[in-house]
Parts: structure tokens; sequence; C-alpha cells
């Protein structure tokens, strides 16, 4: 480490120079992945899956360590990174809400960042995964594979029409970044949406990591066999325990392993694929950045790197997200631009939310951010600079009943406490000591030791309810949102 990075490191200000630079609007790649789990990355202390280009972002430039979605699901954080806005703002509180981006508010596609960005002279491009359910508008170029997409040879929308493509889904969309990449005009900044379907389900990785990993026994997280009776009967009730899935082998014929067993081979099967397609995205990553450093445009580019949602790689025995736990909320997040961030710097300080991600990119692009936006730009935090950050976060969920049968709840988290609500009949809490309890595994909600912490808590998270302006009653449902039954996905 230099004594540049140092100094960063124990919250001295930047060097002059490095400052000075920051006025200069920079080019901006946003990198987006699907359901990546923090822990999946050799930079957050992965020792298994080694992510060399991914790393390199954060080694040259800003690694948040207390980065953290507002409603762990793929639409909602999706339409809340582009619009700086809670979900119950901006309207797309499910992946089920067929309702999108709309001229009117409060959906309005011109008040997200890269529609902004493009009003103040930006070239904009949307490549990979949207997973909004109305069709980017306004981008200079457009190559969006549909919904979920598939993992190989995916259709993209592009110039107006879905066209062929063929190849793994991580690598057709790594060549429509080159080619946006290639083609930017040179006299104006441009940004870039580089968003991966991977490592999304159901984790089919291109032919060459096929075998990779084939003899490696992934370990078990210590709370893997975790029984649930202890948690809320809102916990009990998901459909998320990897035991109690079907045998997630391809192929796999009746008669195979059952419980405990099955539970064991479902999580090797799943792991070592999950791990296989972030190879393919590494990869895809390394392409880019090798390319804007051949083209001496990393210098004056920021790269961020950023996921929609966290996701249980086997913790309390689950898998996908959605759950108020950490590994379902909390997200890597890595800013690099070498003309205006520090190499090195580690903050661990600082709540970096998804609704940050807008005001952020507005200021640093030159650009006014509205009064509507919910989040506060990390600009302050990426110099260097000293600051008031908050304390403390308000969390949503609402996709119920639906898949994986979780049902709606909130809650607060500060550096230290986290309360969940499962806010309709019956209502239930749970409550955790981070401190002492990192792994969330001993509910205090009811403990009568702490009932002053808890009366506390649900205090704040009734005041973070009117600061963001949440107005939805206890028995809301989505307008929108088509009655289901619970499955598991
Ligand atoms: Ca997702």
């Amino acid at each position: 480490m230099g004594a540049g990075a140092a100094t960063a490191l124990f919250g001295g200000c930047a060097p002059a120079a490095v400052r000075n630079r920051t006025m200069r609007r920079p080019n901006i790649v946003f990198i987006m992945t699907d359901d990546h789990a923090r822990s999946a990355m050799s930079l957050y202390g992965n020792r298994i899956l080694q992510t060399p280009n991914l790393d390199r972002i954060g080694n040259e430039g800003l690694r948040f360590d207390q980065a953290f979605v507002t409603n762990s699901l793929c639409l909602p954080s999706r339409a809340t990174f582009l619009t700086g806005q809670y979900s119950h703002v901006h309207g797309m509180r499910t992946n089920g809400e067929d309702s999108g981006f709309t001229a009117e508010p409060p959906l309005r596609n011109a008040q997200t960042w890269p529609i902004l960005l493009g009003a103040q002279g930006y070239h904009t491009g949307m490549v990979g995964k949207w997973h909004i359910n109305t069709l980017p508008q306004g981008y200079d170029y457009t190559a969006m594979i549909r919904g979920q997409g598939t993992y190989f040879d995916p259709p993209m929308w592009i110039d107006g029409q879905w066209r062929p493509q063929q190849g793994h889904t991580d690598d057709v969309i790594g060549d429509h970044a080159l080619h946006f990449l290639r083609n930017a005009p040179r006299d104006r900044p441009f940004a870039l949406l580089y968003q991966f379907k991977a490592p999304h389900r159901d984790w089919n990785p291109a032919p060459r990591f096929r075998k990779r990993f084939e003899d490696v026994e992934i370990p078990l997280p210590a709370s893997f066999d975790e029984p649930l009776e202890a948690r809320s009967q809102a916990v009990r009730g998901t459909m998320m325990r990897i035991a109690d899935m079907p045998d997630f082998r391809r192929g796999a014929k009746p008669g195979g392993p059952q419980g405990e067993a099955l539970a064991r081979t479902n999580f090797q099967q799943f792991m070592r694929n999950y791990y296989r397609v972030l190879l393919g995205v590494d990869e895809n990553v390394g392409r880019v950045l090798d390319y804007l450093q051949q083209a001496g445009l990393a210098e004056d580019t920021l790269v961020v790197y950023t996921t929609d949602n966290g996701f249980f790689l086997g913790e309390h025995g689950l898998f996908d997200k959605r759950l108020m736990y950490e590994p379902s909320i909390r997200i890597p997040l890595l800013l690099r631009w070498p003309g205006g961030i520090e190499q090195g710097r580690f903050d661990d300080a600082h709540f970096a939310l998804n609704i940050d991600l807008a005001p952020t990119l507005l200021e640093l692009g030159g650009a006014p951010v509205p009064a509507t936006m919910q989040g506060d730009s990390w600009k302050p935090l990426v110099e260097g600079q000293p600051t008031e950050w908050r304390k403390d976060f308000l969390y949503e969920y609402y996709e119920y009943p639906g898949v994986h049968c979780v049902r709606p709840h909130r809650g607060v988290r500060n550096a230290r406490w986290k309360l969940i609500e499962f806010w309709r009949e019956p209502r239930e809490y749970e409550m955790y000591d981070l401190a002492n309890d990192p792994d969330e595994r001993r509910n205090l909600a009811t403990d009568p030791a702490h009932a002053a912490t808890f009366a506390q808590l649900r205090q704040r998270l009734a005041e973070l309810r009117r600061q963001y302006d949440d107005r939805d009653p206890d028995d809301y449902l989505p307008d929108q949102q088509v009655p289901q039954e619970c499955h598991y996905g």
C-alpha cells in the first residue's frame, strides 16, 4: 500500500492533484450483476473463487464494505439504482407488477440518472439484463436481453427489434459492451449500463468453465444445518431451504439422495455452478477494463461494480434473497476512477445504499440532482472528505404471495442492531445484535433484557418511514400484483 492510500484509509484528504481532477466529468461504466453475494469475490475474502478482474476495480479504487440494497429483489432494486428512490416511491415494489417506467410521475423514465446525464451531453448505452417491464427508452445504444434472459443464444432488443445472438450470455453481453465503447464519440463523455444475467439461476456456465471446481468441496456455512424453529412464523413459512429443493442436478433421476444428503448434494451442485458463471462475469469485466486501458480511456472513466441484491449461499440452510438478513441485503460495491479516486481506498465506516447511486453519478457527471431523489451522493466519501452521514437505514420487501413465500416486511439496521417487522397479521418481529451475533442466530425481539432497544428501534423505524415518505398502510398489497400461490421458484 502506498503512502497516499494509507492517508485515505485513515480518513485524510486526497492530494490536491487528485481533488482538482475530480472536477472533470468522467465517463461512466456501471456494471451490475444479478444476485451476486458479497462473499463470492476474492476481494471480499473468498478463497476458492478467484475474481482478479473484479478485484482490480476495488484494488485500483474504492471498496465499500457496508453497502446494502433497500429491497432485496431484482426489479425493485434496479429501479432504485436508476431513480434514487425507495420502492414505495418509484412504485415498482415487486417483480410481478407490470408497471414499468412511464412519462408520468412517479415512474418517469426521464428522472433516471442515464437519461438525465444524456440530457447533459453524455452518450448513453444499456447492454444486458434490464428486467423492468417497459423497454429502455432514450438510450443512444441498447442491446437488451428479454426479462430474465437465457444463458445461451439470448435474443437481444437492438435498434427496435429482437435479433438472434450466438454464445453464452456473459460473452454476448460483453461483446455489446465493447461495441458500445468502440463506437462512442470521443468528443463527449459516455455512460454505459453493463448488466449481466449471471449469477442468477439456473447457473449454467459457458463450456470453458464446466470442469472448474469439479474436485473442490465447497465448505458449508456454519449455519447450514440450523433449524428455523427459533425464528418467526414468517421465516419458518418461507420456501427457501436448500434441503427442501428437488435435486438440482440436470437430468437427475428419482431415487437419488434424500434429506440431509440431498441438501449437501444440492449445495455443492449449486455453488460450483454459481462460481463458474461468475468466472464468466469476471472475464468479461476484464475485457472491458483492458479495452479502457488500451484506448487510453481508463484514467477518465469511473467504473462502478455492484449487483441488484445479495444472495444466501447456504447460510441458515437457505438460498435466494428477499429476507432482511445480511447475506441477502449486503452487496459488493466497488468504484474505480484513476483520475478522481485514490487507489486502494477501503470504506467500512459508511452505509452506502442503492438509493445513493443516482445522486452520486449525477453529481460527478455535472448534472442537477432532482429533489425527488432520496439518496445521498457518495462524492464526499469518494474524495475522503469528512461528512455527516446516515447512521442507520430503512429496508422494505413486498412480494407476497409468490416465489419463495416471503411475507412483506420492513426494518431498520444500524451499526450494531437490526429490527425486522413482518407487518401484516400475524405481526411479528425479529431483532439481532450484529456486534455479538453477526450471523443473526439469536432473535432478541422478545427478550426482556433488550426491551428498551426494541422500543427505540421501533420508534426509529417509524421515523425513517416518515423521512422517506412511506405511507403504505400495514395491510398494503401492491395494486397490480397478480394473486398467486407460494412456490419454490
Ligand atoms: Ca437479482
